[in-house]
């Protein structure tokens, strides 16, 4: 089906969705976030996709929920409606890695998309940031949750409370992104983080990708004990004889996601 606000193009196992709203630097309107859904929905069934990666463009991964559409609305309408929601349960729901590119800004529900994927890779342009406090309310998307998660307290109070940006290089450093790159490497790096990611075991991708996010939900005693099941699961693949036997014989395994 065609989008009219993001695009999806598959190649080489990797299913790469980009935010297509340039005239609103990409804000998120409630048709950006069902077709976001849908476009995760599809690529997750998808067994030609192995990966997924969540981009913008080179001047706004996203500038944020669309304030023009917010600001109309009433209590009745976003608590009765349960804005975003689905969008938040989409991302949960989604069993493949998704990897998230961004560049320029990152800001609100875009920040909140972004910390909503497995992992991010950001280009020196990056600019990342909370502002729903100058607007009279707050983040709705996980923002006050996850970023406490990924950089601790006080760096998450600070960008609550105050709205300011974090550019890239302190994103980095408060862990959270995986790796800045610049800006004209962007896609490179993300599309060739998912291609690794899509030649090991899907098997062992999943369940690697359980268990880590397990760890926010869970006692660390439980999540370890989680994880100590999950490996011994692994013994069950084929994929685990493939890949030890392809060390052994020192040559490339060939995963079968079995
Ligand atoms: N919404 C709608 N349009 C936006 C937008 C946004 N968030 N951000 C930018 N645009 C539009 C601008 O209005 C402008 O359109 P025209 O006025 O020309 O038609 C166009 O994009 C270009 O923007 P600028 O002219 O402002 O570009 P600049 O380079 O000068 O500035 C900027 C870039 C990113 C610094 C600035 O645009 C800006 O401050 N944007 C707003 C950033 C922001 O406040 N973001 C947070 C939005 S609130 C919830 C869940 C989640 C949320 C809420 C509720 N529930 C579960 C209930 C999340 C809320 C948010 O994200």
């Amino acid at each position: 089906m065609a989008f009219e606000t993001i695009t999806v193009e598959i190649e080489d196992h990797v299913a790469l969705i980009r935010l297509d709203r340039p005239e609103a630097l990409n804000a998120l309107n409630r048709e950006l976030a069902g077709e976001l859904c849908q476009a995760l929905r599809e690529a997750d069934a998808n067994d030609k996709v192995r990966c997924i990666v969540l981009s913008g463009s080179e001047k706004a991964f996203a500038a944020g929920a669309d304030v023009k559409e917010m600001a109309r609305l009433r209590y009745v309408e976003v608590f009765g409606d349960n804005l975003f929601a689905g969008l938040n349960d989409q991302f949960a729901a989604t069993r493949k890695p998704i990897v998230a590119a961004v560049a320029g800004y990152v800001l609100g529900g875009g920040c909140e998309l972004a910390m909503a994927c497995d992992f991010i890779i950001a280009a020196d342009t990056a600019k990342f940031g909370l502002p729903e406090i100058n607007l009279g309310i707050i983040a709705g998307i996980g923002g006050t949750q996850r970023l406490v998660r990924a950089v601790g307290k006080a760096k998450a109070m600070d960008m609550n409370l105050t709205g300011r940006f974090m550019n890239a290089d302190e994103a980095e450093r408060a862990g959270l992104v995986s790796r800045v790159v610049p800006a004209k490497k962007l896609m490179e790096e993300a599309m060739g983080a998912a291609q690794k990611i899509a030649e090991k075991s899907q098997i062992s991708v999943m369940a690697a990708k359980e268990a880590v996010n397990r760890s926010f939900e869970t006692t660390l005693a439980e999540g370890i004990l989680f994880e100590r099941r999950l490996f011994h699961s692994m013994f069950a693949t084929e994929d685990q004889k493939e890949g030890m036997a392809a060390f052994l014989e020192k040559r490339q395994a060939q995963f079968r996601d079995k």
